[in-house]
């Protein structure tokens, strides 16, 4: 294990209430301040943090089973990612690179088109967010196609600025009052296996007769899916049905843009989960894991198809930053390095494992599923699909006083999603597993 993951004790270790009584002082300072519109779903306020571990202020160990929402993949400060980020802080930290470039921009444009799906040449965008690269890529995608149209899918999420919010599925909390939305966003079914019943190619040919009905294909700019929901509760599509959904854009002329914003950079054991699916998107948006906790996103894809606009028409003061490009190369070296591809496998592995053996001891557990590092179990009533949005809460609110931080998911609440920093020992993957055991049996 490296230092950056053994200079925190990778323990969970309870010394007060949770939250303790520093992280209530905080709190109440936040309320006064803080817009209410930022919710807080657990009130801890962290101290500093190291591999799977956060320490909050009044020290104890809390066992990350979030990353900050997908972001800490590569393990909380890794060291090699704060040294590169503090050597470029150290040499230039901004000059906006429209105006005067530097290395590590270009760098992580290097990385980003060798690693993504596809062997042809390509071009990458760098922003600031998950929401700003999806932006982006719609914006590319209608320049290059010279049409305005958008497709997206049910139960998926984009971001929080005015085209992504019209873009998500969920209208709570996402959406409502905060309109009007952009328009020419196109909603269509997913692939939902466990309440569909549908196979891929099923799936498939509903979503196509509904956009090729509602919208038609040549009106259609993009079609903008998450390999993987995230927010809508991990959902993995039935086989087959990505690659149908590719193969129909292929032949109509419509940018196929796979939203790896969650799923990307390693999250699957896959630097893209889109190579999982065997398919080769146009376009491919990254953020969250792929800097370690800076921010910094992209689109990368189809060189024809990233060079469509005219020389600034895209940008941005900070996009592409010099500490968050110079992070982003560190993780890609540091997964080749310590081949952390494995690592993301083994949680896959363990954690699976031992939420399908928890299925066999609470049926309230509808479905266990997720690939590599991204993990979800589902509650139902027994036997049934029918949602149990009861037991999430539940469980979440028992295993953060012993120490444990889990994030939920889902349109309905329902899903306890997993996802772990890849440096996360199976000890604490099991210890995890077995206080949602007690939380279930305490239900
Ligand atoms: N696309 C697939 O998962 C961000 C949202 C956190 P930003 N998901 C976490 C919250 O409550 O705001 C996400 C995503 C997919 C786009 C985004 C947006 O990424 O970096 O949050 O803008």
């Amino acid at each position: 294990m490296n230092t950056a993951v053994s200079s925190v004790a990778q323990e969970r270790i309870v010394v007060t209430e949770i939250p303790g009584p520093k992280s209530l002082a905080l709190h109440a300072r936040r309320q006064a301040v803080v817009s209410g519109g930022v919710s807080a779903t657990y009130p801890i306020y962290i101290d500093r943090a190291k591999g799977a571990i956060m320490v909050d202020v009044d020290g104890n160990h809390i066992v990350d089973m979030g990353g900050g929402i997908g972001v800490m993949t590569i393990g909380h400060s890794d060291d090699a990612v704060i040294e590169a980020a503090a050597a470029q802080a150290r040499a230039v930290t901004h000059t906006l690179f429209t105006v005067a470039g530097y290395e590590s921009y270009v760098r992580v444009c290097e990385l980003l088109a060798q690693h993504t799906p596809g062997d042809f040449a390509k071009k990458t965008v760098l922003v600031n967010s998950g929401a700003e690269a999806v932006e982006n890529a719609v914006k590319i995608a209608r320049k290059y196609t010279g049409r305005s149209g958008v497709a997206v899918l049910d139960h998926g999420y984009h971001g929080r600025t005015n085209l992504t919010m019209a873009m998500n599925f969920k209208a709570m909390p996402y959406k409502l009052g905060f309109g009007p939305f952009a328009g020419d966003i196109h909603h269509a079914p997913n692939s939902y296996p466990f309440h569909d019943g549908l196979s891929g190619e099923e799936a498939a040919a509903r979503t196509i007769s509904y956009l090729e009905k509602k919208v038609g294909a040549q009106d259609l700019a993009c079609l903008v899916v998450e390999p993987i929901q995230g927010e809508g509760g991990f959902i993995v599509p039935a086989d087959g049905f990505l690659p149908a959904l590719v193969k129909w854009c292929n032949e109509n002329g419509i940018v196929y843009v796979s939203d790896e914003v969650q799923s990307g950079i390693m999250r699957t054991g896959n630097y893209f989960a889109s190579s999982h699916f065997g398919i080769v998107p146009d376009l491919v948006t990254s953020a969250k894991g792929i800097a370690g906790g800076f921010p910094i996103a992209g689109v990368t894809g189809r060189a024809e198809i990233m060079d469509a606009s005219h020389a600034g028409g895209l940008g941005g003061t900070f996009g592409g930053n010099p500490m968050a490009a110079a992070a982003a190369v560190a993780v890609f070296e540091e997964i080749e390095k310590r081949d952390l591809m494995a690592e993301a496998k083994r949680v896959e592995k363990t954690l699976k494992g031992a939420l399908l053996e928890l299925q066999k001891k609470h049926p309230v557990i509808g479905e266990v599923r997720g690939v590599g590092a991204m993990l979800a179990v589902e509650f139902t009533e027994p036997g049934t699909d029918t949602p149990r949005a009861d037991v999430v809460p539940h469980i979440t609110a028992y295993a953060i006083k012993k120490g444990l931080l889990l994030l939920s998911a889902g349109t309905y609440g329902n899903v306890l999603r997993f996802l772990p920093a890849v440096v996360t020992s199976d000890e604490l993957l099991l210890d995890a597993v077995a206080v949602i055991d007690e939380a279930l049996s305490s239900l």
